[in-house]
């Protein structure tokens, strides 16, 4: 079957790259059956030819007009589709959209007319934003991590940075690879438009990954292995203090010196 990938090798590796990612999502278990969706930002990859492509179905409202989102391009997970499908066939369980001129609308344009993520309005808010801050982040993450989420039904974990803090403190790593920590969202109904203003406002507070309270994250970053990576970081921590709490202890966490250390030596904010 032709598809938009064809002899297009740079747009071919960031949709693999989004499949090779669903794929670890399934493996981790945090992608229960559509569990989670992915988009990516693909305009720097479009050429004339599909510039010029027709849609393959009707214009599909957005839910909101995002004018910074005028001609641009974006692969996104279909609605109700497994992250376990789309790591093995991406372009059935994820489609191309082309944001039309009004702002408010999309087409699908390739492969299959496989309807978008349901959390495409806040995905798309994202991108809007990010676009419109300047920023060179063209992936969004959403995904069910079970140690964090378990987290996030403490309400002691959700006062600010309290979480970002103590998961900084499990292992050295954390803080390198997760510089700005985790924001935090409280509970709000999943794909309503107020979630994706307070994602929104967690992202313009500085933080790359959002806690979605007793839901799941929200990772923006430069490329989707990024965006996973610095949750698979988070989550790494989460795990370590529950292992520690079911043998029966409060881990330590590194001291605040330790911290401090660490923050200097990857130059990394105090
Ligand atoms: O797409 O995870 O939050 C399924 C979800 C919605
Ligand atoms: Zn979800």
């Amino acid at each position: 079957m032709k598809s938009i990938l064809d002899n297009r090798e740079v747009l071919a590796k960031k949709v693999y790259d989004v499949a090779e990612v669903a794929g670890y999502l399934w493996q981790k278990g945090w992608a229960e059956r559509n569990g989670g969706n992915i988009t990516i930002n693909i305009t720097d990859q479009v050429d004339d030819e599909i510039r010029a492509m027709k849609a393959i179905a009707e214009p599909v409202a957005i839910g909101a007009t995002l004018p910074h989102l005028k001609g641009c391009y974006f692969y996104c997970k279909g609605t109700n589709r497994r992250m376990r499908d789309l790591a093995r066939d991406p372009m059935a369980n994820g489609s191309v959209i082309r944001i039309l001129d009004d702002c408010a609308h999309y087409e699908i344009i390739a492969d299959a007319p496989v309807k978008p993520t349901s959390e495409l309005p806040s995905h798309l808010s994202v991108h809007n934003y990010l676009i419109a801050k300047g920023s060179t982040y063209k992936a969004s993450v959403h995904t069910h991590p079970i140690s964090l989420v378990a987290m996030s039904h403490n309400p002691w974990f959700l006062e600010k940075d309290v979480l970002t803090n103590l998961l900084w403190s499990m292992i050295p790593e954390t803080k390198a690879f997760c510089p700005r920590g985790l924001g935090i969202v409280p509970y709000m109904l999943p794909s309503s438009v107020e979630l994706a203003d307070a994602t929104i406002k967690a992202i313009d507070d500085n933080y790359d990954v959002v806690m979605w309270e007793k839901h799941g994250v929200f990772a923006v970053g430069e490329d989707v292995m990024e965006a996973f990576d610095m949750i698979d970081v988070l989550d790494k921590s989460a795990h370590i203090y529950i292992d520690a709490k079911s043998m029966g202890f409060t881990p330590d966490g590194m001291s605040q010196e330790q911290m401090n250390e660490i923050s200097t030596v990857f130059h990394l904010p105090k």
